[in-house]
């Protein structure tokens, strides 16, 4: 088999995309190496490159697939990813099909593998995201990925399901006396069917997963509200969502639910499809009337659900997925899906673009003052030392013994500015712990503990709402406080340093306190999706002690990675200023030795001078060319950035990109 016979654009651009934080990353690699070898940087500016690398190796984006069941989520998953192994590999049939929500990705320590957690787990209250962190709670399948027909059938697994009692679907969350429509088939004896997994992660070298891409494919609506992880973090975090309709069915009422319930509040990218253009074809209608008859409906559609038409694309997976598979270009573009890959590629990939070029640019900006504060520190005591040792040109032994207890006596000076540092360092540290308090793991259960208590003491979901409402606003008032915290911090140490520069020579600068906007920003989208959440019916179920315990943990989760990173990185930013410290008092030390050095060694011989001074013109040189090679490395980063992903030579990686897949290679050979 070849490669599918039209590139598909999405593919191009997430590759496009790719190479170019490659790029990024290698630019940033040579000038961390270059900065670390000469010593250029401190500790904390180490942490800073290193973060900054981490985020341009792992930067993920998250495609997700959600709608009602039997819409062809699946299958178009299939057709979008998985044509090259030249048949159907997630399991799409009529009726119910992806019992558990499905999350395609590559991690390269991991080997192939289909992990899958039980649903039982749900009874333990440990939430999705602390149970990924437990490789033991997980069951791992191998998969062959190199066999399509064997990879296919282990995947069938996600369709799974178990029969139960009816408590127990009760407790699993799957069964509800309240709203019974929802609930799932029962078998003669009485008993439920339910899925056998919560969640299935299917660990596959596909290029495009390779690159970063994370495929998520949900089941049906009943199995989406029953895990609240997927509402609320799965979905809400995702960069693209793509809703799916059927031709055949038009807007259903479910449909409509699902969209509210799940999509309705995004801002993100969302795009709709109207899947299944292939069943209004009819031999009794022109194309033109076919075509028109699409048309119709997609307007219908847009109108339905209060977006422009344009979001709307009309096609058929079923007939993408066999056109690629037998290779046949006409009735590929036939089947329309080629438009909705170019506007996955043309809308999202600029969109995340333009976060990460922000993100290197600010970075460059931050390594290089950096760079330039320590360099041009060293350069400015290297200037004194190089005029003091020219002053003694020409001059007698008597004014070399004065030189030599002049600097004896700043040295001596200069000791007492450790007293005053000691005691910054107290006041700093003191003013440090009280901004984090409030950013505490400890703080943060408390509050949440809060909430729950009030939550107990209502029923009503109103009630519910109204205290996680109310938890929300003590966070925010808890987040700018640690705020304002920081901006004391920065007009404290901002007088200090003044005073220290002016009495004993330092260079300290302070830069700007952290914009804590990001973590305020994070907080509002968690309120968000879970105001949406404790609205739908589903969260009558936090009256059930198990839901409640996971719905507890998952908030502290979610709301623990937004303070534990708000708190990181105003520890980071102090950590600068009193590494900055540090090595400023480290650096000055040397030099009243230095200076000390070269005059006892003029003392002892007239001709030491003259090579004293050459050495001392010969290190600013040096220093002259670390700055200059700094600037150049970190601006060619920068320039990276802002050019932003070319397409051209990635070209040539795409073509070559199904040919990577092992399944393709297995094929070949
Ligand atoms: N005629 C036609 N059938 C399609 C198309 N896309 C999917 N189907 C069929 O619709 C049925 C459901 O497709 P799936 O992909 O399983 O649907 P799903 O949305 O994943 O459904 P669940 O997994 O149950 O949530 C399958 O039999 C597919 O073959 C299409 O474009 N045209
Ligand atoms: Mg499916």
């Amino acid at each position: 088999m070849s490669t599918p016979p039209i590139s598909p654009s999405f593919a191009l651009s997430l590759d496009t995309l790719s190479g170019w934080r490659t790029t990024l990353a290698r630019r940033l690699d040579e000038a961390s190496r270059f900065l670390i070898d000469h010593e250029l940087v401190d500790a904390s500016a180490m942490v800073q490159m290193a973060a900054l690398r981490e985020r341009l190796g792992n930067e993920k984006l998250v495609v997700a697939f959600v709608a009602e069941f039997s819409r062809g989520k699946s299958e178009l998953i299939n057709a979008i990813f998985f044509a090259d192994t030249g048949r159907r590999v997630l399991p799409a049939t009529p009726g119910r099909t992806t019992m558990c929500p499905v999350e395609l990705a590559w991690d390269g320590e991991e080997t192939p593998a289909l992990m899958l957690l039980p649903i039982a787990s749900r009874l333990e209250g440990q939430s999705l995201a602390e149970l990924r962190l437990q490789r033991r709670a997980w069951t791992i399948r191998a998969l062959e990925i190199n066999d399509p027909d064997k990879l296919a059938q282990s995947l069938q697994e996600v369709t799974r399901t178990e029969w139960v009692s009816k408590d127990t679907a009760r407790d699993l969350g799957f069964w509800s006396d309240e709203h019974p429509q929802d609930n799932p088939p029962v078998d003669a004896s009485g008993r439920v069917e339910v899925p056998a997994w919560r969640h299935a992660l299917i660990n596959y070298p596909h290029p495009l997963l390779k690159q970063g891409l994370v495929v998520l494919d949900t089941p049906g609506l009943n199995a989406i509200g029953a895990e609240p992880e997927l509402t609320l973090s799965l979905l809400p975090t995702a960069h693209a969502t793509v809703f799916i309709l059927g031709a055949d069915t038009g807007v259903t009422k479910s449909d409509l639910g699902v969209w509210r319930d799940h999509l309705g509040g995004q801002s993100l990218s969302r795009f709709v499809v109207l899947n299944k253009i292939d069943a209004l074809a009819d031999p009794l209608a022109s194309v033109g009337e076919v075509e028109a008859q699409i048309d119709r409906q997609c307007a219908e559609t847009a109108q339905t659900l209060g977006i422009t038409t344009d979001r709307v694309f009309p096609l058929s997976a079923r007939q993408a997925l066999a056109a690629r598979v037998a290779n046949d270009d006409r009735a590929l573009i036939e089947s329309r899906l080629p438009a909705l890959e170019a506007a996955l590629g043309s809308q999202l990939l600029p969109q995340r673009r333009l976060v990460l070029e922000q993100v290197v640019l600010d970075g460059a900006q931050q390594i290089d003052s950096h760079v330039a504060r320590r360099l041009g520190d060293h350069r400015r005591q290297l200037a004194e030392q190089m005029l003091e040792l020219r002053g003694l040109r020409g001059k007698s032994g008597g004014k070399l013994r004065l030189m030599l207890q002049r600097v004896e006596a700043e040295t001596i000076e200069f000791e007492q500015c450790t007293v005053r540092l000691q005691a910054l360092r107290v006041v700093h540290s003191r003013m440090l712990k009280d901004a984090l308090l409030g950013l505490s793991s400890d703080r943060l259960r408390e509050e949440v503990g809060q909430m729950q208590t009030e939550m107990k003491a209502t029923l009503l979901n109103l009630g519910a709402k109204k205290a996680f409402v109310s938890l929300c606003a003590r966070l925010r008032v808890l987040l700018e406080g640690a705020g304002k915290r920081g901006d004391e911090i920065r007009d404290m140490l901002g007088a200090s340093f003044a005073k220290l520069n002016s009495e004993f020579g330092f260079s300290l600068a302070i830069t700007r306190a952290p914009d804590l906007t990001r973590f305020h920003e994070e907080l509002a989208l968690i309120e968000h999706s879970y105001v949406q959440y404790l609205g739908l019916t589903q969260a009558l179920r936090l009256s059930q002690p198990k839901f409640m315990e996971q719905f507890r943990r998952m908030l502290v989760s979610k709301l623990r990675v937004v303070f534990e990173n708000a708190s990181a990185e105003l520890e980071l930013w102090n950590k600068s200023a009193s590494s900055q410290v540090d090595s400023q008092l480290r650096e000055r030390r040397r030099n009243f030795r230095r200076r000390r050095e070269s005059l006892e060694r003029v003392q002892t011989a007239a001709s030491e001078l003259e090579l004293r001074i050459k050495e001392l013109e010969d290190n600013d040189e040096r220093v002259q060319g670390f700055l200059r090679r700094s600037r150049e490395l970190l601006d060619a980063m920068r320039e990276q950035a802002r050019a932003g992903p070319v397409a051209g030579n990635d070209l040539i990686s795409l073509h070559m990109a199904p040919a990577e897949s092992p399944v393709r290679r297995a094929q070949q050979a």
